[in-house]
């Protein structure tokens, strides 16, 4: 179903003039109420009056994440905080975590995106739906919330965690929906079989899961087990938290809601745009947000931006899977290298989990090591060592040509790798320890 299909199939003229109507009135905004974005925006020597269509965004500063963690906790507000109804903090893994802020109005429109999300995945009122990220200061558990209530579901709000009473709870009520990160899926099948089940007799049918980067593979791995449709749902707490983008039945791309999000596909090493298609980072503007709106925000996440329309119906935008993160990516003897491809690579082998870790080293000072421990199942780790060593031989041969470095392989017994029931963490760099 569609949610808001005014809007989500709105022509491509119409969505351009509310864009260029409400960029307008941001630049306006943030000029009267943020002296940090009046102060970025005198320094480029811009008219705020100036700005009137969306093709002016260009014209516009940045806003790294750096600004949020700077101007901790509530510099970058543009609403006073007395009128802001709820916090979210997401910590980071160095120096101030990330507080952003939403007036009753932002609320209103997460529950609104988040409801378009959901109903694009395939759900229609009425449905149960199972909320399994983490409910608190992450934005997953709350921002599904709001969303699922908007949509008229009935709301089953788990959190993460609790893995056995999830299982318990999705039998007695079959709920349709799950929606967690896509580790967590997998750990909620292995958890079944653990107990006994079939993952293929759960009773959800559709999964929303997000907020961590996953592959095609993966979602063939999880759609099997559970027997389930699989969609991808990002955000990011910056913009609003999940809710931004979500795929529809077709999967062919995330639908980004463009008339309140608007995106952009830049060269993160030029800064300029890059042509329909291409891969870059994407830049994300809130079009109609008061208590912290920004303006171009690096997402520092690489996707490609698509306008065609889509089979759906749908003509807002879309973005393909993340493919991973500028800051994520490790430079080792200098090549770029992406979990996800690591990941990809394994799911093409038989015989390996997708539970693997990346540790990188360095020895001596001077020489990177890539070591990369893989989860291998039961029935391999207990075969001979013949078969083990072939195996292993295999992995390395296709991880080094994915790759194009040196690595070592570990091949380890089954659970040996920590599981998530949030984001997974899947690489270890001891350089910089
Ligand atoms: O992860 C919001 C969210 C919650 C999204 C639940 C989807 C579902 P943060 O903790 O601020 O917010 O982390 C945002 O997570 O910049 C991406 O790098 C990554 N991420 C989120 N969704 C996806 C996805 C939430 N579908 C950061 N695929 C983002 C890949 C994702 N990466």
């Amino acid at each position: 179903m569609i949610f808001n299909e005014a809007v989500e199939c709105a022509g491509k003229e119409n969505l351009k003039n509310i864009q260029s109507e409400r960029l307008a009135k941001l630049v306006k905004y943030v000029y009267k109420h943020s002296p940090i974005y009046k102060q970025k925006i005198d320094a480029l020597g811009i008219n705020p009056e100036s700005i009137k269509s969306i093709d002016d965004i260009i014209k516009l500063p940045f806003t790294p994440k750096e600004d949020l963690r700077d101007y901790y906790p509530f510099g970058l507000f543009s609403a006073d905080i007395k009128n802001v109804a709820e916090i979210h903090v997401s910590s980071g893994t160095t120096g101030n975590p990330t507080v952003v802020g939403y007036t009753k109005k932002d609320l209103d429109l997460w529950s609104e995106v988040s409801a378009r999300c959901i109903a694009c995945a395939g759900a229609n009122k009425g449905d149960m739906i199972q909320v399994a990220y983490g409910y608190g200061l992450f934005t997953g558990g709350l921002g599904l919330h709001y969303g699922a209530l908007h949509l008229g579901l009935t709301v089953l709000p788990m959190s993460s965690g609790q893995s056995k009473r999830q299982i318990k709870l999705m039998q007695d009520f079959k709920p349709r929906i799950l929606a967690c990160t896509p580790s967590y899926g997998l750990y909620l099948a292995e958890e079944m079989r653990e107990m006994n089940l079939d993952p293929k007799t759960s009773k959800w049918e559709i999964g929303i899961f997000g907020a961590e980067p996953w592959s095609e593979s993966i979602r063939k791995n999880i759609e099997n087990s559970l027997n389930i449709s699989a969609t991808d749902i990002y955000g990011l707490s910056e913009i609003i938290g999940p809710g931004v983008a979500q795929e529809c039945t077709y999967k062919e791309g995330l639908h980004i809601w463009s008339d309140v999000f608007y995106p952009e596909i830049i060269d993160p090493d030029t800064n300029l745009p890059v042509p329909e298609g291409q891969q870059g980072e994407l830049v994300i503007t809130t079009l109609t947000k008061e208590a912290i709106p920004l303006l171009r925000y690096r997402t520092r996440d690489i996707a490609s931006l698509t306008y065609e329309t889509c089979k759906c119906g749908r003509t807002m935008p879309r973005i393909s899977k993340i493919r991973g993160r500028t800051d994520d990516m490790i430079v080792v003897r200098g090549i770029n290298v992406f979990p996800t491809q690591v990941e990809h690579a394994l799911l093409q082998i038989d015989g390996t989990l997708p539970n693997y870790l990346i540790i990188v080293d360095r020895q001596n000072g001077t020489m990177d090591t890539v070591e990369i421990w893989v989860e291998v199942d039961e029935k391999i780790f207990s075969d001979e060592m013949n078969a083990m060593s072939e195996l292993k031989n295999k992995i390395k041969r296709v991880i080094e040509t994915t790759l194009g470095i040196g690595t070592t392989i570990k091949l380890v017994e089954p659970k040996t790798i920590a599981r998530s029931e949030g984001k997974s963490k899947r690489v270890i760099d001891r350089r910089s320890l």
